[in-house]
């Protein structure tokens, strides 16, 4: 019988890839080669299922183009990269990862915000120049991380990994705004109490942002919510870039409305606006919010059982275990 094949879209784990060929005609990138849309569709043909990340667009007419597709697995947990409404009306199932990664990005997340509180970079990039010639009293002074309040914007997984950090290990009143509140059994040991997005944005010391990407979300925190943000407060954002208005922030930040930012995502990335380089209260990662090892790996296993599961292989033959679109099962 003829085994289904798939495509690996982008370098992963070596073993991962040894895994599939054991169920699959496996066609992988071990050169890592960033498709374009025509490069992806041809490589698509034939397959039966697709092993993605975060950097390919999965939209209703790729899927026309590549009718044996039956199911794209995302290793990432955010999927705003794939058009889910196209993948159901297609019964194409689509997949991610979540769980797996929820605490390395939550310390990501956590790291993130103290940098950019506490000046870090700034500060490494003073002592690298030779600039660093005295004490002074206040030379890189900012605002105190432990205390302060914490505010969360996508109480997710990940949301309430961070507020954990921020309550249990730093002593900070946790603020939240999500579509729906936490069940009292989850906001009790950490305190944290459900607000409004503007009492958020308002009360905040130092704000987190979490939340899935969509078009509902794109520039959540533009000028009008940083205008609403106390001067001395930092933003993090760990979610997706859109999530953000860059320029916006950008002035903020260059105007003295708002301390600092740190980001690991960014609207054109792997670009970076360039307003945001030019400013040295911003620590700025390369989207490596999931970045561990272990974690990394069992991002690449999770999305390898859906894979297999998918195509009616391995033990939950038929359930990929973190399925977006159940519906497409009946
Ligand atoms: C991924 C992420 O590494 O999981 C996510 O949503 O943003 C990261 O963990 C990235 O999207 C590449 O797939």
């Amino acid at each position: 019988m003829n085994r289904p094949q798939v495509l690996v879209a982008r370098k992963v784990f070596p073993e991962v890839v040894e895994r599939l060929r054991a169920h699959f005609e496996v066609e992988d990138n071990p050169q890592d080669t960033i498709y374009t849309r025509e490069q992806l569709t041809a490589r698509l043909q034939g397959k039966s299922g697709a092993f993605i990340t975060g950097s390919e667009r999965i939209d209703g007419a790729l899927l026309d183009a590549c009718p044996q597709v039956r199911v794209v697995c995302n290793m990432a947990v955010g999927y705003n990269n794939i058009d889910l409404a196209a993948c159901s009306a297609r019964q194409v199932m689509a997949t991610n990862t979540p769980g797996v990664l929820t605490e390395t990005t939550a310390d990501l997340g956590f790291a993130l915000m103290m940098a950019a509180a506490r000046r870090i970079p700034e500060g490494e990039r003073f002592l690298r120049a030779g600039r660093w010639t005295r004490w002074s009293y206040d030379m890189f002074i900012a605002p105190d991380v432990h205390g302060s309040t914490l505010g969360i914007l996508g109480m997710g997984r990940i949301g309430q990994a961070i507020a954990r950090r921020g309550a249990l290990g730093f002593g900070m009143k946790v603020l939240y705004h999500n579509r729906s509140r936490l069940e009292p059994a989850l906001e009790a040991p950490l305190a944290a109490r459900w607000v409004d997005k503007r009492t958020l944005l308002r009360q905040a010391d130092h704000l987190v942002l979490v939340l899935p990407y969509s078009a509902d979300t794109h520039h959540t925190v533009a000028a009008a919510e940083l205008a609403q943000m106390k001067p001395s407060a930092t933003l993090t954002n760990i979610g997706r870039g859109g999530l953000v208005d860059e320029d916006a922030l950008a002035q903020a930040l260059r105007e003295g409305r708002l301390a600092a930012a740190g980001l690991d995502v960014f609207e054109g990335e792997p670009r970076v606006n360039p307003a945001l380089l030019a400013l040295e209260n911003v620590a700025l990662t390369p989207h490596i919010g999931s970045a561990s090892l272990a974690t990394r790996r069992a991002m690449a296993e999770l999305a390898a059982d859906n894979l297999i599961a998918a195509l009616g292989c391995g033990p939950q033959a038929g359930r990929p275990p973190s399925l977006l679109n159940p519906e497409v099962l009946g």
